[in-house]
Formats: C-alpha cells, sequence, structure tokens
C-alpha cells in the first residue's frame, strides 16, 4: 500500500487505504505492538468517522506482526478514577461506532489479540485470525480490569464463564481455539487473513445494504429480546428489508435464473 516506504516510515497512527467499497483502515505502532493509547483511539474514531458513503464494508489490520497488546499501559498511572470511567466511555464510542454504524468491519488477527486489543476485535462482525494469533485478557495479571467493553462484548462471545478462568489465570487461547470457541470465525495460514478479508468484503459489499444493515443492527437487538419481541422485530426487520426495490430486484432475478445459486458464485 501506498502510505508509507522504508525509508520514510509513517508515524500516522492509523492507515487508511480505501479502493472501491472497501476501505482498511491499520493500527500503525507496531514498535509499541499496537497498543491503544487515547490518540490511537482518536484516530481510529475519525478514520471511521470520516469515512465516504461509498465505502461498504471496513477491513481492520494492523502493521507488523501484533493485532494489538491492548490498553497502552502507560496511560494508567496518571489516570484517577473518574478519568478511568471517560477513558472506559470514550473506547464505547468508538466501539458502538464500529459495530453498530453503517457498515460491517471485518477483523483480521495476528500476533498479540490481548486486553483492549481482544475488546476491540470482538466489535467486528467478522474475525479472521491466522495462526501467529494469540487470544488474553491479562487484566487480571497487570491489577486492571476489563474496560474496553469486554465482560459483556467477549462474554457474549464466548460466555462469562470462559471469560473468568481466562482472567482468573492468564490462560491464552491459539488461533485454533479461538475459532474452536468462537473467538474467530477463520483460522489461516500466517499471512493469509488478508488475502482472506479482502475476498470476503467484496461478497459483503456485494450484498443488498438494507440486507446488511438488517444483519448487523436486528440480530444483536434480537438475541436480547424475549422470544416475543424478537419474533416481531424479526417479522418487521425482514418485511422492511424484502420492500426495498433491490430486494425485489434480487429475488427477481434468481426467478429468472440470472442469480448465482447458493454457494455456487
Ligand atoms: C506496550 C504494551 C502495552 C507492549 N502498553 N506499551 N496489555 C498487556 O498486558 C500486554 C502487555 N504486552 C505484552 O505482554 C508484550 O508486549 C507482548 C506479548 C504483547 C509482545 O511481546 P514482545 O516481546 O513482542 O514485545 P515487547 O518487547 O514486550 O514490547 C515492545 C514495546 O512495546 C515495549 O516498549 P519499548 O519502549 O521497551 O520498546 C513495550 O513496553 C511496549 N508495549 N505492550 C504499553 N500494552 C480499556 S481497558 C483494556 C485493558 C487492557 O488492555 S489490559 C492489557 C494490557
Amino acid at each position: 500500500m501506498p502510505e508509507s516506504t522504508a525509508s520514510t516510515p509513517d508515524r500516522r497512527l492509523v492507515l487508511q487505504h480505501i479502493e472501491g467499497p472497501v476501505a482498511t483502515l491499520e493500527l500503525n505502532r507496531p514498535d509499541k505492538r499496537n497498543a491503544i493509547s487515547q490518540a490511537l483511539m482518536q484516530e481510529l474514531d475519525r478514520c471511521v468517522a470520516e469515512l465516504p458513503a461509498s465505502v461498504k464494508v471496513i477491513i481492520l489490520a494492523a502493521r507488523g506482526d501484533n493485532f494489538s497488546a491492548g490498553l497502552d499501559l502507560s496511560e494508567i498511572p496518571e489516570m484517577s478514577a473518574a478519568q478511568g470511567v471517560y477513558h472506559s466511555q470514550s473506547w464505547y464510542r468508538v466501539f458502538d461506532r464500529l459495530q453498530f454504524g453503517r457498515v460491517p468491519v471485518i477483523c483480521v488477527l495476528n500476533g498479540a489479540v490481548v486486553g483492549g486489543g481482544l475488546e476491540l476485535a470482538s466489535c467486528a462482525h467478522v474475525r479472521i485470525a491466522d495462526e501467529t494469533a494469540y487470544f488474553g485478557l491479562p487484566e487480571g495479571q497487570r491489577g486492571i480490569f476489563l474496560g474496553g467493553g469486554g465482560s459483556v462484548r467477549v462474554s457474549k462471545l464466548i460466555g462469562f464463564s470462559r471469560v473468568t478462568e481466562m482472567m482468573l489465570t492468564g490462560r491464552v487461547y491459539s488461533a485454533n481455539e479461538a475459532f474452536q470457541i468462537g473467538l474467530a470465525h477463520y483460522s489461516l495460514a500466517a499471512g493469509s487473513g488478508m488475502a482472506q478479508a479482502r475476498e470476503l468484503a467484496a461478497r459483503i459489499a456485494g450484498n443488498a445494504q438494507m440486507s446488511n444493515y438488517a444483519i448487523m443492527h436486528a440480530l444483536p437487538l434480537i438475541a436480547e429480546q424475549p422470544m416475543s419481541h424478537g419474533l416481531m422485530t424479526e417479522s418487521l426487520m425482514a418485511a422492511i428489508a424484502q420492500s426495498e426495490p433491490e430486494a425485489k430486484q434480487r429475488v427477481n432475478d434468481f426467478l429468472a435464473k440470472r442469480a448465482a445459486k447458493v454457494g455456487r458464485g
């Protein structure tokens, strides 16, 4: 990608590259293992907020051998309790923007995916790990606690019992284990995450936008509703999605044998 050359390393904390409907955002602090400072978080927030309307999917990845070593621990010693709450809230705003924004997010994971790095990854809609990736929540060992939404998001992915055990014991899951327990959707050969992400991004960008919106926004809501509410929400969302002219066109294309069959295109 054109953002940097070997002779002039790019100092921006998040690199952005837009190609057609796909925006690739890369954490760019590899010397600090992509530890998430407030400045990095603000830069990520700005990049996501300012994406042009033409973007239909985000790939979130990182430069270097690690996705992220989590919270920049150098910012902890100076933080008061009140500042700690505001700090968490500021992360929540960015993570909400990612999870419940306009477009789906695919996360490419390698090396350390720990602490706040795992909290960030858990906002994504698709998580691709390569075999170098490892997943941990070392907050317990650092004398702190989850503060980037992990108690909610990571627990929803793998259950609070696994999160409890991870945090108490410092257990680290490999990419393959993460795939098996549902932390990652893919576990691939080292270095192949980005290629897979691009392929999936093209597929996601090819979906009807209202379908992608419903998948991102209605599914998590329904998961938290009692069954009767969930079924009502689903029926309303289904009616809205299928009323879109694009939906009518796509269904007619299938009926006229112009559309790809499931699993064949
Ligand atoms: C950091 C951080 C960091 C690295 N904050 N500076 N996260 C953690 O507890 C993970 C802490 N990091 C590690 O355990 C290791 O760094 C790794 C296993 C991720 C990578 O090890 P390694 O050998 O490749 O790198 P390194 O030599 O340990 O680190 C390279 C540099 O990055 C070094 O700085 P340098 O100036 O000495 O070169 C490290 O100090 C720096 N570095 N990780 C600050 N996290 C909203 S609440 C979320 C709560 C959390 O995320 S808690 C989990 C914090």
